[in-house]
């Protein structure tokens, strides 16, 4: 398998020498998958915990939904309530976990990282907030820069989901322009994970041929994050309706996207991805010396 280069974090490397699982802590009244089961800082806390006991290496905290239709836009100190009490009460207990906040605010990311984060995970690719790159920059904060278009109102939409005869190449140069982008504003380049945005101005078929396409993603130098977890488009190929029945079809993804080049993984189901990942990843990566 080819080699990822690590990821460079406030006070630490990670090498991404096996598949990194980021659980998915929602505090929010309406996660498309979720919504309303954590919203409170307790029941947050307990299911980060969770988590992290199922096996996976950092949490991925987010206090405002992407959902299309959702409670409309959360306003900055409403999402601090909901993800500063989950950041400080795990960092507190877990000082070994990652902890990445969900947000693409940069009033909310430097408050996150001032709490204890090490990651920011902006859907938008540093778009919508000006300041997000300065405030990651300060703070030496490992980066996600998802590909996304539009507002956080539409951007699960298929509103943008326009794209000429290779989805891929536009998602690629856009990417590009997102890390080169975070690199003019003081952002270390080995801080910065890419993701290709599953379902976000994406139809299924779109979101299959970037999958397909990690390997041209890979090209762009840097480690790549998948969030297919629960997803409609894996719904649709499996024909699971209920988003959390599609733990199955969210593994088959992730499995498929470890072999094409992704290393970090964003799940709801963290047990599940944990077990199917490391198996994978040891088939995947040649077995050892154990020869026949
Ligand atoms: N997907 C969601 C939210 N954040 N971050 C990254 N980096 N990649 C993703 O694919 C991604 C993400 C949407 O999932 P979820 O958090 O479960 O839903 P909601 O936005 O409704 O809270």
């Amino acid at each position: 398998m080819r080699e990822s280069p690590a990821w460079q974090l406030p006070t630490r490397a990670v090498r991404l020498d096996r598949p990194f699982v980021f659980g998915v802590v929602n505090v929010t009244p309406d996660s498309f998958s979720d919504g309303g089961r954590f919203a409170s800082s307790e029941e947050a806390v307990r299911h980060a915990e969770a988590l992290l006991g199922e096996g996976a290496d950092g949490v991925d905290v987010g206090g405002e939904s992407t959902r299309p239709h959702n409670a409309g836009p959360v306003a900055a100190d409403e999402e601090l309530a909901r993800v500063l009490p989950v950041v400080r009460a795990v960092r507190a207990r877990h000082p070994g976990a990652v902890i990445s906040v969900d947000t693409v605010k940069a009033a909310v990311a430097r408050a996150a990282l001032d709490a204890g984060a090490d990651v920011v995970n902006d859907v938008s690719g540093f778009r919508l907030d000006p300041a997000m790159a300065g405030v990651c920059a300060a703070a030496r904060a490992g980066v996600i820069l998802m590909h996304s278009r539009g507002a956080v109102a539409d951007m699960a939409t298929y509103a943008h989901a326009d794209y000429g005869e290779d989805a891929v190449a536009e998602v690629a140069a856009e990417l590009a322009g997102a890390l080169a982008e975070a690199e003019a504003g003081g952002v270390a380049r080995d801080a910065v994970v890419l993701d290709p945005g599953v379902g976000f101005a994406k139809r299924s078929a779109q979101s299959v041929a970037v999958l397909a396409g990690l390997p041209r993603l890979l090209a762009l130098g840097r480690p790549l994050l998948v969030g297919a977890s629960r997803k409609r488009f894996v719904g649709e190929l499996s024909g699971v309706a209920e988003p959390a029945a599609r733990v199955s079809a969210s593994v088959g993804a992730h499995v498929a996207a470890l072999a094409r080049g992704a290393r970090l993984f964003r799940v709801h189901d963290v047990r599940a991805h944990r077990e199917a990942l490391d198996v994978a990843w040891a088939v995947l990566s040649g077995g050892g010396d154990a020869g026949t």
